[in-house]
């Protein structure tokens, strides 16, 4: 195997190419001042994607969270306080936001440069409404039937149920599919566990990732997901059914002219930045500056090695189109095979480390996690499993 060092590779300009291909939904949050959007979207994505500072403002009363390595795009109503003049201007803004981005979307002289962010259309809504106030305005009906005649996904989160008791939730959630005929979903962030605990029956916030899920096209979900604080089974899936197949397909691309085995470096470049794509999605970039160069030295280190393994241990028999055919069919499914293979045991290392890190809190020592005997066993897993599925 050629000689191939992860200093050869650009791990940073990898993983800007990687955020850059990924398609981001814009995400409409409206609702009244305090009914908890902040709260909301703080809680879904994690604090990072809407910090306070890190806005734009777009227009009056609507400012935007966008940052170059997070997957959406969430554009924050300021909202308006009940009983003020403010709440005449709100609807007229929300509208005036929705018209002038699909205008945009629609008008081809304005698609330049400067104007690029306004071909995308608001893709859906999170219209909160604040179950401590007990009742649901005018105001909020009306916004949700015009954004709704606009064919936009609208769901209605309902926000700090841990200020209700059960029966004034009933009356509320009767209000709302009375009033508002959308899908809603019931929340509450509050701080106290004990308090959460016991809302516990209640609380849909994986309701609402899945609705919101469901409702974006498929070119946007990876955003969405990739963006989404904790969610790991959720990534996981995104990561086996959608990115380790554009890398095996990538290395079968290859070695479509049959590479020879002492030429399988050239498959290295694919493996790291799929790996880096993996650990991206599930947030361990955040975590650690050189967790990639770490991924990278073991992808390269071990590549080589993993792969005249799992040649010299048969790993491949059986899977179909390899014992049997010859040449470049050979080399295009070993190739993707063992792509395949190592994406699984990237993916689970990463979903064990993430787990570790995000759910129990832990100090890791990566090391532990991230070395070529985890990889080897994850992958001889992978081609017990596929040889029988
Ligand atoms: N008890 C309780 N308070 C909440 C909850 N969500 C938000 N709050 C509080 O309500 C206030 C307004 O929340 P915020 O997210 O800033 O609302 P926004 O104006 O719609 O962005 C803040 O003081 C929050 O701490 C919740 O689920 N339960
Ligand atoms: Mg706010």
């Amino acid at each position: 195997m050629k000689d191939y060092r992860p200093d050869d590779f650009d791990f940073n300009k990898t993983l800007g190419e990687i955020s850059a291909e990924i398609k981001k939904p814009n995400i409409l949050v409206c609702g009244a001042t305090g009914a908890g959007k902040s709260s909301v979207v703080n809680y879904v994505f994690g604090a990072a994607v809407a910090q306070i500072g890190h806005g734009i403002p777009v227009t009056r009363g609507i400012t935007k969270y966008q940052r170059a390595d997070a997957g959406v795009v969430l554009y924050d109503t300021e909202g308006y306080e009940i009983g003020t003049e403010k709440i005449s201007k709100y609807k007229a803004n929300v509208e005036g936001w929705v018209n002038e981005l699909s205008n945009a979307a629609n008008n081809p002289s304005k698609k330049d440069e400067t104007s690029h962010d306004l071909i995308n259309q608001i893709h859906e809504v999170w219209y909160c409404i604040s179950a401590g106030n007990k009742r649901v305005t005018d105001m909020d009906i009306d916004v949700i039937q015009m954004l709704k005649a606009k064919k936009l996904p609208v769901a209605v989160v309902l926000t700090q149920i841990d200020n209700l008791d059960a029966e004034e939730l009933e009356a509320m959630e009767a209000a709302i599919r009375n009033d508002c005929q959308v899908e809603f979903f019931r929340t509450s962030v509050a701080a106290d566990p004990a308090v959460t605990a016991a809302l516990q029956d209640y609380l849909q916030w994986e309701d609402l990732i899945r609705w919101a899920i469901d409702h974006l096209d498929e070119s946007l979900r990876e955003g969405f997901i990739s963006a989404l604080k904790g969610n790991l089974g959720a990534k996981k899936r995104l990561i086996n059914h959608k990115i380790i197949p554009l890398y095996t397909s990538g290395a079968a691309g290859v070695a479509l002219t049959p590479i020879p085995f002492s030429d399988a470096a050239l498959l290295v470049p694919i493996q790291i930045k799929m790996s880096l794509h993996i650990m991206k999605t599930y947030g361990l970039d955040q975590k650690l500056g050189n967790l990639s160069s770490l991924v990278g030295s073991v992808v390269v280190s071990e590549s080589g090695r993993l792969l005249a393994q799992t040649l010299s241990a048969n790993l491949f028999k059986l899977i179909p189109g390899v014992g049997t055919a010859i040449g470049t069919t050979v080399n295009t499914v070993v190739a993707s095979s063992f792509t395949a293979a190592m994406g699984y045991a990237i993916s689970e290392i990463c979903f064990r480390c993430a787990t570790a890190v995000f759910e129990e809190g832990k100090e890791i020592v990566w090391t532990d996690y991230f070395n070529g005997e985890n990889i080897a066993g994850l992958m001889a897993e992978w081609f017990k499993v596929s040889r029988h599925g």
